[in-house]
């Protein structure tokens, strides 16, 4: 047995100082002292917060398209994450159009497999909608992918609106739940191909998909699960219109959950006015600070649900290789390592959220809606190990050097961040200790049941 004492301690129930003790890979006890058995270990968590350890619901590893291959495989990926103290990801299994859903799930398992250092989960993205795919769907969700991605842009990913609506009702009924890439296809093409002639270089790329881009197609999604009377997630919110979009679906009535990321909540698309504009390609974009204003009022105010990375590495040299046509760029910024401190500093250092809702974002209400819930996501008796021991007063800079990721580059570069990971358990067992990685590869597969709302 473990017994972390005098921590304090961020619990379904509220902040508290407390004690917390860990056996079997579970824990076993809180309070607000406990006594630990001559036998067992102690740590003195003074001046560090326990938080469940954080899940980022939205990872792209060792992915591969006709531009390029991502830099992170799920080695070097769930390093980093477990690094900055997210404990669990859900990566994005893909099906080959012409394919089937097990055995996209299959390799994505292949993928994963003896190489996590945090434990891994995936959601399903479906691209070829037929009655083979529909019959597969209750497999799925018996495997533990209860969450499922539609894309309303990529040519090569993406489905129509009747398939969209179907889908939404069939994974429904067997309480499965949708996240969907909101942008307009067709106006996304003819952006890129009206942008290509101008020779804009990267600045095409977000003048090639606009706010109204996304808010059409976040308008017409949210129109389509009305329709079918579904519950439905946006991920990757970008926009003001966006967002004003999901505040007339929310005030009809109906059940809309929304992610940001951090790249929206920070940046803003002068990035791309910058030489290394390339790393900052991603799509959505970035966009006007008018927009990431809007999304940090509706975070502090309770409108958005999580905060996940959309992780997506490339190198500078892959970035690079494209030249001066901007829809030759591989799209995706690196981000899982440094979620949870960039989001912290931002927003607990400064006062504007304390860390109980930070932790909601980061931890619980990505385990609720991914139905990983109580396992994960709370410090409750009864629930894993998986915890994160965070010091508020460690201080420091966000570098490429420093990082974890399997890239050259941060978008945070230069970040002065308040707070960082002093310990991380993974299932009781010490993977993080002082800073540094003393367990690697201790993730395992987590089978998740249905999504709570
Ligand atoms: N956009 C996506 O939709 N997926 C991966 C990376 C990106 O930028
Ligand atoms: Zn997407
Ligand atoms: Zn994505």
């Amino acid at each position: 047995m473990l017994v972390i004492q005098n921590g304090w301690l961020v619990t379904p129930q509220g902040a508290a100082f407390g004690d917390m003790a860990v056996d079997g890979g579970r824990i076993a006890a809180l309070g607000a002292r406990l006594s630990p058995a001559p036998q067992d270990d102690v740590l003195d968590a003074s001046g560090l917060w326990v938080f469940p350890g954080f899940i980022d619901a939205h990872t792209h590893f060792d992915m591969g398209n006709d531009l390029a291959h991502t830099a992170d495989d799920f080695e070097t990926g769930t390093r980093a994450a477990l690094m900055g103290g997210t404990t669990c990801v859900v990566d994005f299994a893909t099906q080959e159009r012409g394919g089937t859903l097990s055995d996209a799930l299959a390799q994505w398992h292949r993928k994963a497999q003896g190489r996590c250092s945090c434990h891994y989960a995936f959601h399903m993205a479906i691209t070829d909608w037929n009655e083979r795919t529909r019959a597969e769907l209750a497999d799925l969700l018996a495997a533990g992918v209860s969450t499922f991605k539609l894309y309303m842009a990529y040519d090569a990913l993406r489905v129509n609106d009747g398939e969209l609506y179907d889908v939404l009702v069939s994974t429904a009924r067997l309480g499965g739940l949708v996240g969907v890439h909101c942008e307009n296809g067709d106006l996304v093409n003819a952006g890129v191909r009206r942008e290509r002639q101008s020779d804009a270089g990267v600045q095409g790329h977000p003048r090639s998909r606009p706010a109204a881009v996304e808010a059409e197609a976040v308008e017409r999604l949210l129109r389509i699960a009305q329709v079918a009377d579904c519950p439905v997630k946006v991920v990757h919110l970008s926009t003001r219109e966006g967002l004003e979009a999901v505040r007339r679906a929310r005030g009809r009535g109906q059940c809309v959950r929304v992610e940001t990321c951090p790249q929206y909540l920070l940046l803003s698309d002068e990035r791309y006015r910058r030489p290394d504009g390339a790393n900052y390609v991603c799509s959505p974009p970035l966009r006007p600070a008018s927009d990431r204003e809007a999304l940090v009022k509706a975070l502090l105010e309770g409108e958005i649900d999580t905060i996940a990375t959309d992780h997506c590495s490339y190198t500078s040299a892959q970035k690079a290789a494209a030249g001066r046509d901007f829809s030759r760029i591989p799209n995706g910024l690196p981000g899982v390592e440094h979620r949870a401190v960039a989001m912290m500093s931002a927003f607990v250092a400064t006062g504007r959220m304390d860390a109980a809702a930070m932790c909601r974002l980061l931890s619980e209400n990505p385990a609720r809606e991914m139905g990983m819930y109580p396992c994960k996501g709370a410090l409750r008796v009864g629930s894993d190990a998986d915890v994160v021991l965070w010091d508020p007063n460690a201080a420091g800079v966000l570098t490429a050097q420093g990082q974890w990721q399997n890239t050259d580059y941060t978008p945070y570069e230069g970040l002065r961040v308040s707070g960082g990971v002093r310990h991380v358990l993974l299932g009781g067992r010490w993977a993080v200790r002082d800073g540094r990685l003393i367990a690697p590869n201790l993730g395992s597969y987590v089978a998740r049941r249905q999504p709570q709302l």
